[in-house]
């Protein structure tokens, strides 16, 4: 049976690489997109997931979530990374259909009710919307199977501050309440989405292998891969927001680490993940906090393959 999900997202480049893997897999149904700030504003980040839902022709509700953080200013934004547009300045058509006129955080409470312990949601931006789900439905934990998370670094450096991964840092108290709910999380960090970059010709072979959706992510990418490649001798290239999606398919790809896990959101460490493995620590901080699987390792050859291979079906 297909893996149902909804996918919470702020495309964003590798967002869209994402999606479109989702879109591609025989093995997962996406129930609709929920988006929030983060990459790009949010009445971009909804009218982009408008967008890559026409040019694939799939028709699912596309809601709008969050602008904002949870608490504190509004955030900057990503457009150094993915452009003004938010697809790495391609000029992409406006989309001609209309969003669902409920809230992401709505959608998603009323979609796991109507699917109850059905539904992994997969969140690959920040997460306000999975926050005020959680206001508004506070049986939500029971009622979702789990929780896929593109974001945070456990054991590595933070892309935005020496200890922060973006999508946590642009909003840590609603990945405080996220983190702190009692559910199953899968986190996809920096640990495996940024140990090793894609080879310089991979979205190239996704433009050989599907014309519409992999030429659409290479030409968006071009950007994007300047960004990576500054100062660097080859073409430099991300995609972390597939693996937690690459997760439900093809878990044996990825190894985990079982732990406690508290999200800082402190103004010095703000958005750090602050991960203790079971065992070590005795401290109640982290031994009463809940737990969390991390992905620490990922074979990257057969990652790599599958999101090929998926592009080409
Ligand atoms: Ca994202």
């Amino acid at each position: 049976m297909a893996h149902k999900i909804i996918l919470d997202t702020d495309p964003g480049i590798d967002d869209a690489m994402a999606i479109f893997f989702a879109f591609q897999h025989p093995d997962i149904e996406v129930l609709g997109l929920t988006t929030v700030f983060g990459n790009v504003p949010v009445d971009m980040s909804a009218q982009n997931a408008l967008a890559l839902c026409e040019l694939a022709k799939v028709d699912i509700p596309v809601t709008k979530g969050v602008a904002r953080p949870w608490i504190g200013a509004e955030s900057t934004y990503a457009h150094f990374v993915h452009g003004d547009d938010g697809f790495g300045n391609i000029n992409h058509p406006a989309p001609k259909g209309k969003l669902d006129p409920r809230s992401a955080a709505q959608f998603i409470v009323d979609t796991v009710k109507a699917n109850p312990g059905e539904v992994t949601i997969v969140a690959v931006g920040p997460l306000g919307n999975l926050a005020l789900a959680l206001r508004l439905e506070p049986a939500l934990p029971k009622l979702v199977k789990s929780v896929n998370i593109m974001g945070g670094a456990a054991f590595v450096p933070g892309n935005v501050t020496p200890v922060a991964e973006a999508n946590i840092w642009n909003d840590a108290h609603a990945a405080d309440i996220v983190f702190s709910a009692d559910w199953q999380i899968n986190m996809f960090g920096l640990d495996v989405t940024y140990d090793l970059p894609f080879p310089p010709n991979f979205v190239d072979i996704l433009a050989e292998k599907n014309a519409v959706l992999g030429d659409f992510v290479q030409r968006s990418s071009q950007f994007y891969m300047s960004f990576y490649s500054e100062g660097k001798d080859t073409q430099q290239c991300y995609f972390h927001d597939a693996f937690p999606l690459a997760y439900l398919t093809n878990p044996e790809l990825f190894q985990m680490t079982d732990g406690n896990m508290r999200i800082s959101t402190d103004e010095l460490n703000k958005g750090q993940t602050v991960f203790a493995p079971f065992g070590t620590t005795t401290s109640s901080l982290w031994t009463e906090a809940k737990s969390a699987k991390v992905a620490t390792k990922v074979d990257h050859p057969e990652l790599t393959k599958l999101f090929i291979d998926t592009y080409a079906l």
